[in-house]
């Protein structure tokens, strides 16, 4: 019956996965139309907020897409990276953890 006991059963911690946030670089060469197509495209941005993300990027340097797990993260970069490399233009694709 209750007597008041509680019993708990050990578990081995657990952390919480770590996040990744993609970044764009900016360079000289590649086309303000193609980042913005790269960010609707990639990152479902629609075109205000894709014109904003690009803006930013070109004038501060780099700047973020989104963050994501390793997994999804990793895919983005891999699939701007191409994508750009297909068209011929230089931008960059990163991830960093958050
Ligand atoms: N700096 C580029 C230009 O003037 C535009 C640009 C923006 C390129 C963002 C890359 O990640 C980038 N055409």
């Amino acid at each position: 019956q209750d007597d008041g006991v509680v019993l708990e059963t050990a578990r081995p911690k657990v952390k919480p996965p770590k996040r990744y946030q993609v970044v764009l670089l900016n360079d000289d060469f590649t086309p303000m139309d193609f980042v913005v197509d790269v960010l609707t495209r990639f990152f479902g941005m629609d075109e205000a907020k894709a014109n904003t993300v690009m803006l930013a990027v070109h004038t501060k340097g780099k700047g973020t897409c989104g963050v994501y797990s390793r997994e999804v993260a990793e895919m983005k970069v891999m699939q701007v990276n191409q994508y750009a490399r297909e068209h011929q233009h230089p931008l960059q694709c990163e991830m960093e953890v958050v």
